[in-house]
């Protein structure tokens, strides 16, 4: 008997915690500011998503939830950090995130900048040291470009440049694959990598990923009437939405059955719109 959806989601969440717990330095080591502000934005209440599709894909590979958890937790470590550095107040300037009071809020700007780049290097250390250095080399090549101006700060520079102009829908899809679908992407593929997939299921992971984060940030922009639901409107953007998981749901074909749970994270991430 498979866990319902919401059960499962939490004790996903709840694992990937307890792993992130034991991979960030305590608060108590020196220097003890930059870890409780590493500590601090990493617990405080972000969904795991990203994690918890990386652990779920190496379970549809055939794999162990244990053999995603580094990548998994890298990623998360590096979402975190992306979070940290776009409130800043030269990004988007936010005084809450998660309703609460933001990094640089809390412990300044200085240290603000500081957790962000720490909770980046700490993200390749755990692969570094903990997986096994093949397929270590392997996620850290694919989390990089996923992460870096090919990806996710590629897509947050578009994002600066365009800051005050009207985007046009080119541009805007752009941006949101690179800021946001790339990491999805790369969560799902190095799940798959991570249990030793072959090139076929991890293609088939990707794709899964990247349409499913694109299906997320529209969510997002339909909630926030921002992004997509201002440029197209609120009912062209959900029929999108729901396309895109439909073609996200197609590419899983390849694993059969063993795919259900990763189609109900689709549908989940879907139904958050309303
Ligand atoms: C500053 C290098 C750098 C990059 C910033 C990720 C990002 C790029 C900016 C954050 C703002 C934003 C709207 C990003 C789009 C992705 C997105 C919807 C992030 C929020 O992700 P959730 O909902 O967050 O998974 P939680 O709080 O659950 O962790």
């Amino acid at each position: 008997m498979m866990m319902k959806l919401k059960e499962y989601l939490e004790h996903s969440a709840g694992a990937v915690d307890k792993a992130l717990n034991t991979f960030l330095p305590k608060e108590k080591e020196e220097p003890t500011t930059i870890h409780k502000a590493m500590r601090y934005s990493v617990f405080s209440g972000g969904k795991r998503v990203r994690p918890i599709l990386a652990v779920e894909a190496a379970r549809t590979c055939c794999g162990k939830p244990k053999d995603a958890m580094v990548a998994a937790c890298a990623i998360e470590l590096i979402h975190t950090y992306s979070l940290i550095h776009d409130d800043l107040p030269s990004m988007d300037d936010d005084d809450y995130r998660r309703g609460k009071p933001t990094c640089h809020r809390v412990f300044g700007e200085a240290n603000a900048i500081l957790a962000g780049d720490a909770l980046l290097t700490l993200a390749f250390n755990i692969i570094a040291a903990r997986m096994d250095p093949k397929r270590g080399a392997a996620v850290a090549r694919e989390l990089s470009e996923a992460a870096g101006t090919r990806g996710m700060v590629g897509g947050q520079a578009i994002d600066l440049e365009w800051q005050g102009d009207d985007v046009d829908t080119k541009t805007l899809n752009n941006i949101h694959m690179l800021k946001t679908a790339k990491l999805f992407e790369v969560s799902t593929k190095l799940g798959a990598v991570s249990a030793g997939a072959g090139r076929k299921a991890a293609a088939a992971m990707a794709a899964f990923g990247a349409s499913v984060g694109m299906a997320f940030q529209m969510v997002d922009d339909i909630i926030d009437g921002d992004g997509y639901a201002k440029l197209y409107g609120e009912e062209k953007a959900r029929r999108d939405c729901e396309s895109l998981v439909l073609e996200a749901k197609a590419a899983l074909a390849v694993f059969g059955r063993k795919a259900q749970r990763l189609k109900d994270i689709a549908d989940y991430i879907e139904e958050r719109r309303k």
